[in-house]
């Protein structure tokens, strides 16, 4: 692990623009490649005249329920559009996505022009059309594991999002718990069914939500206390569909507050000492992914800054031309060149706002965010504008659509 307290600044210069473009991976497949959240259009081999579906979600892919019916049509293979909408906590709803959905809510779909919202309604007129992913939906055991993900839902809600007593909230908690656990122990495999299936996908976007926030506010190690679920975890680490749409604790310790309407710290060192992690790392080895995958991160993370650089450059207060260099000569080199008077703020403000998987996978967001602390840390410890609880307008998509 890096400990960037103890780095000492070396009397190199960063690597220039045109060096560290050099470096950059050439641009991946986004509609035939691997599932990513950068994509407009996905069509597994078929041609653009077949596709049917138009999904819209929202662009940072912080919408739990966009993240079920975006799984599905991974999984499932159905070529798809997809239109991206801002949610109200980070910025202006389009107004066109108003005149389609008054209510402006997300997830909704449009098959064959006929435009769908709801998850579950949209879950049933895809497998209608497409056909079901494991045992269909409304098959009294799929039936019985969507009531079930309903009452850990509430459960975690209960603990999460609302003050009262710590210790009854995790006992409530840990009872619907138990009986997850039980679920997935009744068969040989990771899943919830003998093979992996709907089910597992309508646990996937709020479990994934639990195991970072119960970590950030409550310092509770959700896979350590439940082996069948880390199993669960494993398994789906093993699927380029669940790591193309996956985010990580930082993201999801930071999107939930507004969308939740608040999130409650018990206060305990246990969480003090995960959120001070998650925020400010060190980010290797945290329990947000398998430490397998990993090839090629840093490239992945350079990219993605290399494409947003002069929007990142005007949108974090303090953050310089030169700065920036040595960060990403820092993740690309391991240099350690001492960046501008006043830049931390600057490198820390971005450090803060790297999005998973919106802007990169969970290892380039991990060795960036390093990168950044550990340039930042060579000036000074001066951090950037807090993170706001309430509202994520800081996280407004605009300025960036602007370049695309
Ligand atoms: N019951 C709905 C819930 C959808 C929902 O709550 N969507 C939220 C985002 S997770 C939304 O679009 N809110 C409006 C916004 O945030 O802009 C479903 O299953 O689709």
């Amino acid at each position: 692990m890096t400990d960037s307290s103890h780095l000492v600044s070396e009397p190199v210069e960063p690597l220039s623009w045109a060096e560290l473009q050099a470096l950059a991976p050439p641009a991946g497949d986004r509609v035939e490649g691997p599932t990513n959240a950068q994509a407009r259009l996905r069509l597994f081999g078929r041609s653009e005249e077949e596709v049917r579906v138009v999904l819209y979600r929202d662009h940072h892919a912080w919408c739990p329920y966009c993240q079920k019916v975006w799984l599905w049509l991974e999984e499932q293979q159905v070529p798809y559009r997809i239109e991206k909408v801002t949610m109200f906590c980070y910025g202006e709803k389009e107004a066109w996505f108003k005149r389609l959905v008054p209510s402006g809510m997300l997830p909704a779909l449009a098959l064959d022009g006929e435009l769908i919202t709801e998850s579950d309604r949209i879950l049933l007129v895809l497998e209608a059309a497409f056909g079901p992913l494991g045992l269909p939906l409304e098959h009294p055991r799929m039936l019985g594991l969507r009531q079930l993900e309903r009452d850990l839902f509430r459960a975690w809600c209960t603990w999460l999002c609302y003050p009262g007593d710590e210790a009854q909230g995790q006992q409530l908690f840990e009872a619907q718990m138990q009986r997850v656990s039980e679920a997935l122990e009744r068969h040989d495999g990771p899943w919830f069914l003998e093979s992996f299936s709907s089910a597992d996908l309508v646990f996937v976007p709020y479990v994934e939500r639990m195991n970072s926030s119960l970590l950030y506010y409550k310092g509770y190690e959700l896979r350590g206390h439940w082996p069948a679920l880390d199993r669960w975890f494993q398994g789906l680490d093993g699927r380029s569909t669940y790591r193309g749409t996956r985010s990580d604790h930082h993201t999801h310790a930071h999107d939930l507050p507004p969308q939740m309407g608040g999130c409650y710290s018990n206060r305990s060192a246990q969480s003090a000492q995960w959120s001070q992690r998650i925020d400010q790392g060190p980010w290797q080895g945290l329990s947000d992914a398998s430490e397998a995958e990993q090839s090629g991160a840093a490239a992945e993370a350079l990219g993605r800054v290399l494409r947003h650089r002069a929007v990142l450059l005007q949108q974090h207060k303090g953050l310089d031309d030169f700065s920036l260099r040595c960060a990403l000569s820092r993740l690309m080199q391991g240099t350690a060149c001492q960046p501008t008077a006043g830049a931390e703020r600057g490198l820390r403000s971005l450090r803060d706002r790297i999005s998973v998987p919106r802007d990169m996978g969970v290892h380039a967001a991990r060795l960036l965010r390093q990168a950044l602390e550990d340039i930042a840390s060579l000036q000074g410890p001066g951090q950037g504008p807090p993170i706001p609880v309430r509202h994520r307008r800081d996280q407004d998509p605009a300025p960036f659509l602007k370049c695309r």
